[in-house]
């Protein structure tokens, strides 16, 4: 049954962080990343082809969407009508339901969710592959959350406009935990886009990101796969601060830390170091600390971060599905 169609997809943490691009134009990453899909944070999208509109109608939580994000929308819209030969327009309503201010992004999410329900809408059959691909031209890290647990988006081969993420382990592989601390209410001041095309114009580190990156994503692979937490939690580390590097050498330097970021990574590492907690960091274009632990520690691990000065608050997340169709 075509012509309405209503899907639920979660946020997603990189393990293994993308950053960079080897086509602005296809959005395609330069490097693979590796992603837990998280099962609290959620977007709900309603599409509803109505034969009376003349252009593609946007509303997120609630409100009319501004024309930036609805452009993103309509040319994902564009390319699924193409498919289902129907020019029919329409109705598009997103509904986010995150923990308040958590820090993650919602538009993995977003596209994910608009990517497997407008296929349905128009009439396309499941696929979650097309799925994914639509997802990741909108914006590269959705097209991971189209799938549960844990994912990767390999590297894009300039040109090739095919590639999509694909599940390495379901989201019952492994008790881990994501414990985000919460630094700040506030918006970024960089855009994950603006800030990884400065770093790849401009910064000296960006051919070394670009050469190693796939040495970091195999370990965190292995270490999935061992469920080896050291092996995992050492190359995750590794994948966010020499992304952090990268873009603070860039020109203008791009720095997403703020003082209390520097004292939550320190909570981890004393966790860590003197406690003997199996717990390891990660942060993205924001500066929130994520920090990665198993369910048995992860009470005292949100206490402590939550103790921590300049953590404004803690939110604790688990491994999720991917789309659900309603
Ligand atoms: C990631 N980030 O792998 C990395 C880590 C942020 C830091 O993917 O330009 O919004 O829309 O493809 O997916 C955020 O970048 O960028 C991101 P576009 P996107 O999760």
């Amino acid at each position: 049954m075509s012509g309405r169609a209503t899907v639920v997809a979660r946020a997603n943490i990189a393990l293994a962080k993308y950053w960079g691009k080897s086509d602005e134009a296809l959005n395609l990453p330069a490097v693979p990343s590796v992603s837990m899909t998280l099962a609290p944070m959620r977007t709900e999208t309603t599409v509803t082809l109505e034969p009376s509109l003349d252009h593609d109608v946007f509303e997120l939580d609630g409100a009319r969407a501004s024309d930036k994000e609805s452009v993103r929308v309509s040319t994902m819209l564009a390319e699924i009508r193409a498919e289902a030969h129907d020019k029919t327009h329409a109705r598009v309503a997103s509904r986010n339901f995150f923990p308040t201010a958590s820090g993650l992004a919602s538009s993995a999410s977003g596209f994910a969710a608009l990517a497997a329900a407008a296929r349905a809408a128009y009439g396309l059959p499941r696929d979650d592959r097309r799925a994914s691909i639509l997802a990741r031209r909108a914006s590269a890290s959705a097209a991971r959350s189209i799938f549960g647990g844990f994912v990767e988006l390999p590297a894009g081969t300039p040109g090739d406009d095919s590639l999509a993420a694909y599940p390495l382990f379901g989201p019952d592989h492994w008790d881990l935990r994501l414990v985000v601390a919460v630094i700040t209410e506030g918006r970024k001041d960089v855009s994950s886009r603006d800030g990884m095309g400065i770093s790849r114009r401009t910064s000296p580190y960006y051919e070394a990101w670009v050469e190693k990156s796939p040495l970091i994503a195999a370990r965190i692979r292995e270490g999935l796969s061992k469920q080896d937490l050291a092996m995992l939690g050492e190359a995750t580390e590794q994948s966010f601060t020499a992304m952090h590097a990268l873009a603070f050498a860039s020109s203008p330097f791009t720095l997403y830390f703020q003082p209390g970021s520097l004292a939550a990574l320190g909570t981890v590492r004393r966790l860590r170091d003197v406690e003997g907690v199996g717990v390891y960091a990660t942060m993205d274009a924001g500066p929130h600390v994520k920090a990665l632990c198993r369910a048995k520690d992860v009470e005292h691990v949100a206490a402590t971060l939550g103790q921590t000065q300049g953590v404004l608050r803690t939110i604790v997340a688990d491994p999720g599905p991917g789309i659900e169709l309603a």
